[in-house]
């Protein structure tokens, strides 16, 4: 079960984790490498019932990165907020931006409230314009090199476009024993230019016995924040293909490199250990849609999910 397998690695953090320094100044207790399997089939949707976890914005994060779309309006749209600053940030650092200084604005808002105030009204008056002025939004809401880019669009050395979510959709119907259907968004040459270089880099199925498995890598984890979405957003996507290629869910394999608990995040981390496992949902997808390129928000229903409260925590930026 997704909660006891998650708690497992909490543990063996807490236990076996050094401290160690990081980018953002806050301090982690990290582990370098670990593994964690789900029996998609047997076990019901990975979601997290130790705490609420925002399944909505999982789905329209996912859709927004199968779409290929890499603009903020999208997210934007469907009240989904967890790309703003990345945009935000591009917009406080252009010439074209004439407000009231934003310099590290995520590390600022969280420690002075006044400047929180300032920094919120920014941030509405950059979210308002990214969804009604299409110029702006095509100058300043464009994320560029994210994932939805790499995934749908990759630019190869020989000027060519490549789809890598197509080909793997049409490797899985023609050659399913292919060890070669892998997404892969670590891209060399945009490393400069990437505020935030690709978290969950790579991702590879297997088809064995009618079933899709999937297993994807991550370089960096943050086990309380990060960790709990990506698991339920590959386990999705695994959903989806099956459903487009007429397979079975099998397994979903997380792989993650540094994987760590951030200083200011244990009182919640050991809030969640001590919390009691629940039932977990199903997913339902709409039987309607084939490709899974057409499904929309609405195609996708969680039943049954019944969490603990959800426990706030600080991102660390
Ligand atoms: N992080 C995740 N999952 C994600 C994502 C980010 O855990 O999908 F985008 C976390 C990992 C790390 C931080 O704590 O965000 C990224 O920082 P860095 O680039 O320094 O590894």
């Amino acid at each position: 079960q997704v909660d006891l397998e998650y708690q497992r690695l909490g543990r063996m953090i807490l236990e076996n984790g050094i401290e160690k320094g990081d980018r953002t100044g806050t301090g982690t207790i990290s582990m370098f490498g670990s593994q964690l399997r789900f029996d998609l089939k047997k076990e019901g949707f990975p979601l997290l019932t130790t705490k609420r976890v925002a399944f909505r914005l999982i789905v329209s994060e996912l859709l927004w990165f199968l779409k290929g779309d890499t603009n903020l309006r999208y997210l934007l749209q469907h009240n989904n907020h967890i790309w703003d600053e990345w945009g935000f940030q591009k917009w406080v650092e252009s010439e074209d931006y004439k407000g009231p200084d934003m310099t590290n604005f995520g590390l600022r808002s969280q420690k002075d409230p006044e400047f929180n105030e300032l920094y919120q009204e920014q941030l509405k008056i950059y979210q308002d314009k990214v969804l009604t002025d299409d110029d702006f939004a095509k100058k300043y809401g464009d994320l560029g090199e994210v994932y939805g880019k790499q995934w749908r669009s990759w630019e190869g050395a020989d000027g060519k476009v490549y789809d890598q979510i197509q080909y793997i959709i049409d490797e899985i119907k023609r050659n399913p024993d292919s060890r070669r259907l892998i997404c892969s968004s670590w891209s060399i040459s945009s490393l400069e230019q990437q505020q935030l270089p690709p978290c969950h880099y790579a991702f590879q199925f297997y088809v064995a016995e009618g079933k899709l498995s999937c297993m994807f890598s991550m370089r960096s984890v943050d086990y309380f924040l990060g960790l709990p979405y990506n698991i339920s957003s590959y386990a999705l996507l695994t959903y989806l293909l099956a459903h487009e290629c007429g397979l079975d869910v099998g397994e979903l394999i997380f792989t993650g490199a540094d994987t760590h608990i951030y200083l200011n995040h244990l009182e919640q981390v050991k809030e969640q250990l001590s919390r009691e496992p629940r039932q977990l949902p199903t997913l339902k997808l709409n039987p309607d849609k084939k490709s899974i390129f057409d499904f929309e928000i609405e195609d996708i229903v969680l039943e049954g999910y019944d969490p603990h409260p959800a426990i706030k925590a600080p991102v660390a930026v």
